[in-house]
Parts: C-alpha cells; structure tokens; sequence
C-alpha cells in the first residue's frame, strides 16, 4: 500500500480539472489532509472519544464521507476503551469514490481489533437511508454536497438519529467580516506554507476546489441543525477557518 507525499499540484498544471477524489488523490491522501486541514488528527480522535459517549447499544454509527475510514477507526478505538463495549454497535462508512472505498477496505481489513464492525458501502450519501443512528459523523463532507441539497441532508440525518444521538460535522468553514474571512484564510495559506505547500501549489489547488468545496458560514451550519430538529449545538473545536460541530437531538 502506497503512502506518498502530496505533490499533485506541484508542477504548472496548464488545465486545471475540477478537484476529484481519483486514485490520484487516494494514494496522497493521508499526506495532504495532515498537511492541509489545521487540527485534522486532533478532530478525528477527540471524533472517536465524542463518539464513545454517545454511542448506544444496537444503534449505527455513520460515518458519512468516510474516505479512508479514519472516522470509523477512531469511533472503534474510542469504542473499544469504553467497558463493556454497548453491544449491537455497527460503524457505517459511506463514500461515493470507488477508488477511496477500496483502499478503505484494505484498511480497514489489516486493522487489529475488530470486536466493533465497521460495514463500508459505495454511495452517495445525499440518496442513501439512514436510520437508527446514535452518532452521526459528516467530517468534512458537507462541503462537498451543492448547497441546495444540504438542508434536505441535515433533516435526513436529523431524522436517522435515536433520541439522544448526535451529530459531529467539521467543516472548512467562510467568514461574513470581510476582515475575518482574511485574517483566517491568510493564516491558513500560512499553515499550508509551513508544512511545505508552495505558492503554486495552493494557488492550483485553490483553483481546483473553487466549485467544488463550498463552504458555508458557522452561524448558517447552526442554523441548518436548528432548523432540522437539533435542540442545541456548539463549536467544540476551531482551528482558523476549519472547525467541528457537535449537534444534540433530544
Ligand atoms: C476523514 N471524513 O478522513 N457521497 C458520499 N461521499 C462523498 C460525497 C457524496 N455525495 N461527496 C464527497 N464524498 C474523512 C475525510 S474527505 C475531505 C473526508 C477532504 C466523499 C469523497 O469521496 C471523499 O472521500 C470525502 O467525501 C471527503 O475524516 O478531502 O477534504
């Protein structure tokens, strides 16, 4: 299994593509979610402990997104220190790229502990059902659904959770005050600097993304999960303009 450094928009890309998660991606992926989303480990493993909590027994826990199934390792370790472990639980990994859900598999597969099932299912999670969840994860994937779709995403998700289920959403996330959008986008083009990412290379990425990841801001997140039945939520972690979201249903 391949672990390689992220050098896809390294070279001038005279074209450049809409941004996909190919085989391409797959095989760089660890490297450049480290390297581009600030906070990415922390999310995912304080992910796994938020999900240990609200884990219930005989309930689903989604993991919506699940590109390499880092989500759905980190809800099974948190699960997994948690004694007894709540019988009946099954971690559910849904993504739409083949590509991704395969290597995922063969994670997933040369894992260690496998006391918690993880299930994964090529899908695109705006059209697949959900239902009798306790912990919803959407990681950074939202982002990726078109805006119109999203709404009807959350009453949906809303809807598959259990009383007292609830749902994790991280996001890259924009800013209504011109100057905050600035200082925090400049401070994330800093992080990218930092950990090796040229010029170039964020200016193509950038260009790759620019309709692909839209983001919203954390005031129209909130008020999304309101209008979908979630009776409180709270930013749990910020990191410039990325953050995660806990959402409570009762
Ligand atoms: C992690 N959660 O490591 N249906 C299903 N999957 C989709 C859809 C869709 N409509 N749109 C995009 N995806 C992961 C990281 S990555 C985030 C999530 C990123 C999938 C897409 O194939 C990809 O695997 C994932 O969502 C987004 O915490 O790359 O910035």
């Amino acid at each position: 299994m391949s672990q390689q450094q992220d050098k896809l928009f390294a070279e001038p890309l005279g074209n450049i593509n809409e941004f996909r998660f190919d085989q391409g991606v797959v095989d760089v992926f660890p490297d450049m979610l480290q390297r581009s989303i600030p906070g990415y480990q922390s999310i995912i493993a304080q992910s796994g402990l938020l999900a240990a909590k609200y884990a219930q027994a005989n309930t689903t826990l989604y993991d919506l997104g699940c590109s390499l199934g880092a989500t759905s390792l980190a809800m099974r370790n948190g699960l997994t220190q948690t004694s007894p472990i709540p019988e009946g639980i099954v971690i559910a990994g849904i993504d739409n790229s083949a590509a991704m859900l395969e290597r995922c598999q063969s994670i997933i597969d040369s894992s260690a502990d496998k006391r918690v099932p993880i299930a994964l299912e090529l899908g695109d999670i705006s059209s697949t059902p959900l239902s009798n969840a306790s912990v919803i994860a959407l990681n950074f994937t939202l982002q990726f659904i078109p805006p119109e779709q999203r709404m009807e995403m959350m009453n949906k998700a809303a809807e598959a959770l259990v009383p007292g289920g609830v749902m994790i959403l991280s996001e890259k996330v924009c800013f209504d005050d011109p100057r905050l959008e600035k200082l925090h986008t400049d401070m994330y083009y800093n992080f990218k600097g930092l950990n090796g990412y040229s010029e170039l290379e964020i200016s193509q990425k950038r260009t790759a993304l620019e309709n692909v990841l839209i983001p919203d801001t954390i005031s129209e997140h909130q008020q999304r999960m309101k209008t979908a039945g979630f009776s409180t939520s709270t930013v749990w972690f910020q990191c410039f303009n990325f953050v995660s979201i806990i959402a409570l249903r009762s």
